[in-house]
Order: structure tokens, then C-alpha cells, then sequence
């Protein structure tokens, strides 16, 4: 019984259970539970003050296959257990411990206050272990350890914010936990506004709590963060392929108008021989704010406009904001009054909130009906040839940032207020843009960039960071959040290069894009009134600098395309904080070297200030090259590295393949055929993979794409270009092949003897071709002697050794 109004509410004994299909359910002193198995490294636990449990609808979209486990009922505990976790329920005071099979403690709760209520607030208090850590906790700014830190999740507009300010416009409660060389996963499933508390303030917890609702949360446990990663995404979702141009180059500024200005970027660009894909159009394209319009002044004729656009190899990206003004004139406010779509009071009047067009009404995207609408309206981009969607202000923001909390919203058909809802709009916003585009043109992958969103947005949309500052700590800011944002499940995300508040600086904006060119979403975006942020406007030395760079973004677009499709298969980001592959090295997590990241599996980023010509960086175990001269360093030390403005320091894992191609003015431009294959010289088997496929439709999803395996046997010198799985006709008919750090002098490739130098990747560009690629499979030998053996297996196999 609870002894003072002040003391929290704890579930107390346990009553009774009874075992269901994947695990148990029952009842203590004053809850009910309910513990459910979805795999071996996956638990559910629900815990609530009712007697039933709420459902989100809209974050865990597959629970996976019942799979078998052993519950055993001791004197003091219930365990359950599976071959990667072993669950303790105390029957005490139902708190819970989860162990290693091997009886190591990974997490466990408070033995008195494990999970308790204060008021509706639910909380579950955790022991912190020795030395932990926290990673990830999604858009959130700091550190990427959080321990000794605490945040909130409510998705709020925040202009301009610092890059310690929390909370920004995007929610998910998952992080990471790690100890003693073990690592686990938790999931609070609460759309409620949560904290998470990560020892700040105390040295006995770290918690989380949600407003009101159940205690409802996933417990993943696995050897590696990858695998807890992709467990997480295994429930709440993986991106779709993108289309290939939304991994281009795009410019944004608020805003463009009017279209004679349009054309002139676009124009620009090709007539600077800057490749880029994407032109977006801020909120000056729409007649007095409001969304489905064009400005008749601006954009007498924007179905011209974005045709002439598309000639030049560009595509389109259009604002959407949720505001609907509220006018008698206007269709989309007449409409939705009438359908009933927008959010309410709950004596049935329509909530008006003020934005950019005035008052407005909300659509209430929550409920299906008004997603069905939305997609509907948005015929009126797509009939004028728009390519993609920017969702805005969807956190909702309005002026004033307030939203009276009894409003009104469906939760698909089971009621919610502004407490529990706000932080699913920014989501629900982005599926019914996402969804909208599949419907009006089935074959066509949809592209939607939002703002908000909440866990599970990684299914709809990529996602941006806000309203960042110009300046050089806010760039690395960036990168850390679209780090975090990939340890939580999103793999697609960006900053706005250049920054969007204040005036970037030429060498910041040299720096900005260089960085970025290793980001998966690749956008310069500034506001209004600000200093220009295109490639060329900062002097001719910054855009010799943004040039080489974005060209080079081009000429690896077979390795982020492939690293694209393997994430959605595995939910693994993209842009990797150096802690998924070293989570034990201390020094990753060291503030110096804490924005450090691996892109596509092989390069490190040392992202560095525009200021510093030389950098600290640290390189974790192993040999690394040098991008940019292949001098090879030792690992599992800091090194100084010189970084003028035209070089980043960008690291090559010893052993890699990476893929390239010649650079081109967009995804759309076929380069020259050729694909490019650097074998960096190291250990072991290491493995890549070519996918390829036609960028733009959902044919693959029936067969057509391409999928090569490219293998190095560094201890025998074998590289092994698989066929290709498949029924797409891949785009390269010829191969390089470059070899770097191989001290073999010479080389033959095909019967002819080519010069292969030891360190000097200047002439590489000569050693190998094979034309041609698609048949069959290819084996390259590389040996010292200069005897040199050619051997033609089968039409579908060949071994070519390099004397
Ligand atoms: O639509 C204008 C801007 C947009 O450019 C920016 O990227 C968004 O984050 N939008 C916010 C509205 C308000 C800006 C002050």
C-alpha cells in the first residue's frame, strides 16, 4: 500500500501468472504484466496500473514468429530464458534482472523502486553498472557517451537551437547500453513525453519515464551493437530504397524564387560542371503560405518550370507544411471542415493554431481518413511533375510553441489528446506523404525529407536536423546527431550544410561540404536573408574545394548505393559512429574523437573545424590509408594529420574494396560504364557488395537488380568479382581494378605485363581492365613471380593470376 501521496506507487508482489504462447502474463499487489519472447535477443515488457495494456500503433510493425524458450518457476524467481538472455523476475516486489546465459548481470532494475509511478508518470529505475555508457537516444545533441546526461522526447520547432539544447524535433526513445564488454538495447515504447536519465544528477540510476501510460518497453541483448541495431529495426522498420537522385547533391535555400531564379541554379550548376540532382523549393513557391498552391507571380507556370529542370538532369523537391489556412476561400480548409480532418477541441471546435499562413487548422493525421486526403491533395504537385517531399514545421509547430493538451486527435480510432499524440504527428505527417506518393504513381519510389518524426520514421522518410547555426561547432554537432540518428534505427538523415542560421564563412562552408560529402543525406540548405550557400558562392577557392568534393560523392555512388540497399535489409546506418565497430576503445567515446565515424564500412571520417590546418585524429585498431595518398599508418593511436581546406581527413580500412566510378553531373548521367574496384592491401577475407538497379522504380522488388559479390582473399591475393544474382543488366561493361599498398613490382593482368609500382597510386589507373564484366565470374591472383598464368576455367569463371 502506498504510505504518503509522496512515495511512488511500486508494483508489489507478485499474485499470480499464467504462461501465454510467448512468455507470461499476471498480476501483482497493484499491476498487471505482461513479458513476451520475440526472439532470442528480444523481450517485450509491458507493466500497467490497469488491467489492460495500450497499443502504438504506429512503432513496432512486426512482433516476428513465436520461438521457443523455457520458463522456470523458483521459490524466489520466475526465469525465462533463451540462448541469449536469461529473465529474473523477483517474486518479491516484481523486479526484474536480465543476465547473460553465463549469469553476468547485462541490466536490472532498482531492487525497491525497479518500476514505480508517481502520479500517471511511470518510471522504470535501472541499477547503473560500472563504467556504462549510452549511445544513441536518437536526435539528440552532446556527446556520443550520455552518460552522466538526461533528455527529453517532445518533439519541438527549435529555431537556432545550441548544440547542447534538448529537446530538437524528432523522438526515439532506444538507446544502447554498454558494460563490462557486454551490450544491450531498450526500446521505451511510449509515445508520451519520456526522460531519460543516464546518471545525471544521481550516481544509483539510470531511468526513464513516460508522462502517463504503461511501462511498456523491448529488452534486446546481443554481441554486437549491430545486431541489437537490427533487432530494433527488425520491429519498428527499415527504409524502402530510396530513389538513387535523393543520394545526390541537393540545393536548398529558403527560398528560390522566382522560377527565372530557379533555372539560373539549375542552370549554374551545369554550366559550373557541379554535379548536383536536387532543387527544392522553400515556402515562396506557394501563394501566401498556403500548401497545394503556386504563386501566380513567381510561378506563373511551374509544370514549365520543373520540365525544364527535369531536361537539365534536376529533380524537385517541394515544402509541405501542415498549417492549413484557415479561409473560406481556400479549398483545402473548406474541404477538411467539412470531412471532419482536422484536430479539435473536445467540444468539437477546430483548433486553430497561428503559422506562416496565418491561423490555421491541422490536419489530423492520425486518423486514416485525413491521410487519405493529404495524399489526394498532393495529385497537385505530382500532376505538375514534382519528385519528392520536404515535410516542415510537423512537430506541429506553431508561433507561441503551444498546444493546449486537451486537444483532440483519432490514434487510429482510439482517441488520444495532445500529451499523448504530439509526438507521432511529425511521423504519421511523413507516412501520409510517403503513402500519398506510392498512390498517385505506384512504380515510383517516393522521397520524403521531414523534420519531425518519431521511432520508426526511418520507414517513411529521410530526415534533416533543424535549424542549425553557421558555425564550426554546430557542424560537428551535425555529425554526431546523424550518428546518433543512425545508431537509432535511422539510417537516412542529414544537416543543413553550410548552416541554416547566421552567415557561413568561406573556409566553414569548404569544410561543411567536404564532410558531407560522407553524410547520407547530402543537402546545403540556409535561410532567408543570409549569405548565398550555393557551391560558388564563396570565392573561386571554395568552389574549386565544394567541386572535387561533391565529384567525389558521385564517384563513390556504387558504394553508397550498395551500402543503401544492404541498409534496408539490415537497418544498419550508413554514417557509423566509430562505437558499433570498436564499442570497447575508450578513446572513441573521448570528446576529441567522439564525431569520428566509418562510412560505407571502410572510410573514417575525422570531421575537423574549418580553422585548424592540423587535426588529432584517432585511429582505432588496425592499418588505415590515407584516402588521398594511400600512406598507410598504424592504428590504436592518435595521430596529428594535417587537414588544409581541400583535404579531410578521410582513412581507408586496410583490406577494403571500395567502389567508384567516374564522376558525373547526376545520378541520372551514366558516367562511362566503367566500374572502379580499390583493393587496399590487408588481412583475412574481406567482402563487398555491387547492387545495382534501375534508381527510380520498384521493379527490382520483382527481380531486376544486379548483386555482385567482390571478394579479396588478402592471405592467398585472390580477388574474386562474382557473377551477378539478378535480372537487371548491370550499367559497367569494364572494370578497373586499382590495387593500393601491394608491394608486388610487377603485375599481368589478361596476358599483358603492366607496371604496378609499390606505393604509388598515380599509375594504378593503368594496371587492370577487363572488358567484359557482366559474364560470368572473374578471379584475379596477385603473386610475386613473373611467370604469368592465365587459365580460362568456364564461360563463367575465370582466373587471372597477376605475375
Ligand atoms: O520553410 C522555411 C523554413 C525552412 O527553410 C527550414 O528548413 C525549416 O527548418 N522553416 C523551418 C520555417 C521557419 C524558419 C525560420
Amino acid at each position: 500500500m502506498q504510505k504518503k501521496e509522496a512515495s511512488p506507487l511500486v508494483p508489489g508482489k507478485l499474485k499470480g501468472f499464467d504462461a501465454t504462447p510467448r512468455g507470461i502474463s499476471g498480476q501483482t499487489e497493484n499491476a498487471a504484466f505482461q513479458i513476451q519472447i520475440l526472439s532470442q535477443n528480444t523481450f517485450r515488457i509491458q507493466v500497467s496500473k490497469e488491467q489492460s495494456f495500450q497499443a502504438n500503433p504506429y512503432t513496432v510493425q512486426a512482433m516476428g514468429e513465436d520461438i521457443p524458450y523455457t520458463l522456470e518457476d523458483g521459490d524466489k524467481f520466475l526465469l525465462l530464458k533463451t540462448g541469449k538472455i536469461h529473465l529474473f523476475v523477483r517474486k518479491e516486489n516484481f523486479s526484474l534482472t536480465f543476465k547473460t546465459p553465463s549469469g553476468q548481470v547485462i541490466s536490472e532494475d532498482d531492487p525497491n523502486y525497479g518500476i514505480n509511478w508517481l502520479g500517471t508518470e511511470v518510471s522504470n529505475y535501472r541499477l547503473l553498472q560500472e563504467w556504462e555508457k549510452f549511445i544513441g537516444l536518437g536526435e539528440k545533441t552532446g556527446g556520443l557517451n550520455r552518460f552522466g546526461q538526461s533528455y527529453v522526447h517532445w518533439n519541438t520547432d527549435h529555431f537556432a537551437y545550441g548544440p547542447g539544447d534538448d529537446p530538437l524535433y524528432l523522438s526515439v526513445p532506444f538507446f544502447i547500453g554498454l558494460h563490462h564488454g557486454l551490450r544491450y538495447g531498450i526500446f521505451l515504447d511510449s509515445t508520451y513525453k519520456s526522460t531519460f536519465n543516464f546518471g545525471a544528477g544521481n550516481k544509483r540510476y539510470a531511468y526513464f519515464s513516460a508522462a502517463d501510460g504503461d511501462l511498456d518497453y523491448y529488452f534486446f541483448h546481443d554481441e554486437h551493437i549491430a545486431d541489437i541495431i537490427t533487432a530494433y529495426t527488425a520491429l519498428t522498420g527499415r527504409p524502402e530504397l530510396p530513389p538513387k537522385w535523393a543520394l545526390g547533391y541537393q540545393q536548398c535555400r529558403y527560398s528560390y524564387y522566382p522560377d527565372k531564379e530557379v533555372l539560373r541554379l539549375g542552370k549554374t550548376f551545369r554550366d559550373k560542371d557541379i554535379p548536383a540532382d536536387v532543387i527544392y523549393l522553400d515556402i515562396h513557391h506557394m501563394e501566401n503560405y498556403k500548401v497545394f498552391t503556386f504563386d501566380g507571380k513567381n510561378f506563373p507556370d511551374p509544370a514549365s518550370l520543373i520540365g525544364q529542370l527535369k531536361k537539365m538532369g534536376f529533380r524537385v523537391v517541394v515544402i509541405l507544411d501542415p498549417g492549413i489556412k484557415v479561409d473560406e476561400n481556400y479549398q483545402p480548409y473548406v474541404e477538411g471542415r467539412a470531412k471532419e480532418l482536422f484536430l479539435k477541441y473536445p467540444d468539437g471546435e477546430i483548433y486553430q493554431g497561428q503559422v506562416w499562413p496565418g491561423w490555421c487548422a491541422f490536419p489530423d493525421f492520425t486518423h486514416p481518413k485525413t491521410r487519405q486526403w493529404w495524399a489526394e491533395k498532393m495529385k497537385f504537385y505530382t500532376d505538375l511533375g514534382v519528385d519528392g517531399f520536404w515535410t516542415d514545421m510537423n512537430e506541429p509547430a506553431t508561433w507561441g510553441q503551444t498546444i493546449p493538451h486537451l486537444i483532440q486527435f483519432d490514434f487510429e480510432g482510439s482517441g488520444g489528446n495532445h500529451k499523448k499524440c504530439r509526438n507521432v504527428y511529425g511521423l504519421q505527417m511523413a507516412r501520409s506523404t510517403m503513402e500519398g506518393q506510392k498512390k498517385l504513381n505506384a512504380d515510383i519510389r517516393p522521397f520524403v525529407l521531414t523534420r519531425s518524426g518519431f521511432a520508426g520514421i526511418q520507414r517513411y522518410a529521410a530526415v534533416w536536423t533543424g535549424d542549425n547555426v553557421s558555425d564550426d561547432e554546430h557542424m560537428l554537432a551535425g555529425v554526431r546527431l546523424v550518428n546518433s540518428l543512425g545508431i537509432s534505427g535511422i539510417p537516412f538523415s542529414g544537416y543543413d550544410i553550410g548552416g541554416f542560421v547566421g552567415n557561413c564563412t568561406p573556409p566553414l562552408f569548404a569544410r561543411w561540404i567536404s564532410i558531407a560529402t560522407f553524410c547520407p543525406l547530402f543537402r546545403a540548405h540556409t535561410m532567408i536573408n543570409s549569405h548565398a550557400s550555393e557551391p560558388w558562392a564563396f570565392g573561386e577557392e571554395v568552389e574549386a574545394i565544394a567541386r572535387n568534393y561533391i565529384r567525389l560523392r558521385y564517384k563513390l555512388m556504387p558504394l553508397i548505393y550498395s551500402a543503401f540497399q544492404r541498409a534496408t535489409q539490415s537497418g544498419l546506418p550508413l554514417a557509423r559512429s566509430l562505437a558499433l565497430s570498436y564499442p570497447e576503445d575508450n578513446k572513441v567515446y573521448h570528446g576529441s574523437f567522439d564525431s569520428q565515424y566509418l562510412f560505407c564500412d571502410s572510410l573514417l571520417i575525422a570531421p575537423v573545424e574549418s580553422h585548424k590546418s592540423i587535426t588529432k585524429v584517432y585511429l582505432p585498431e588496425g592499418e588505415w590509408y590515407y584516402f588521398f595518398s594511400d600512406k598507410k599508418t598504424r592504428g590504436g593511436q592518435e595521430v596529428f594529420w594535417d587537414c588544409p581546406l581541400d583535404y579531410l581527413p578521410v582513412f581507408v580500412a586496410a583490406g577494403s574494396i571500395l567502389l567508384m566510378q567516374s564522376a558525373a553531373a547526376s545520378t541520372a548521367a551514366e558516367p562511362d560504364n566503367r566500374l572502379k574496384i580499390h583493393v587496399y592491401k590487408g588481412k583475412g577475407l574481406q567482402v563487398q557488395t555491387l547492387y545495382e538497379d534501375d534508381g527510380n522504380s520498384y521493379q527490382y522488388l520483382s527481380g531486376s537488380f544486379s548483386n555482385r559479390t567482390i571478394q579479396m582473399d588478402h592471405d592467398h591475393k585472390i580477388l574474386t568479382i562474382a557473377a551477378p544474382t539478378g535480372a537487371f543488366r548491370s550499367s559497367y561493361n569494364k572494370a578497373k581494378i586499382y590495387f593500393h599498398g601491394f608491394s608486388e613490382q610487377y603485375a599481368i593482368v589478361g596476358g599483358q605485363r603492366i607496371k604496378m609500382d609499390t606505393n604509388n597510386i598515380a599509375f594504378l589507373d593503368e594496371i587492370s581492365e577487363f572488358d567484359p564484366l557482366p559474364a560470368g565470374e572473374h578471379r584475379f591472383q596477385i603473386c610475386k613471380s613473373v611467370s604469368a598464368l592465365t587459365v580460362d576455367l568456364d564461360a563463367r569463371e575465370q582466373l587471372i593470376q597477376l605475375g
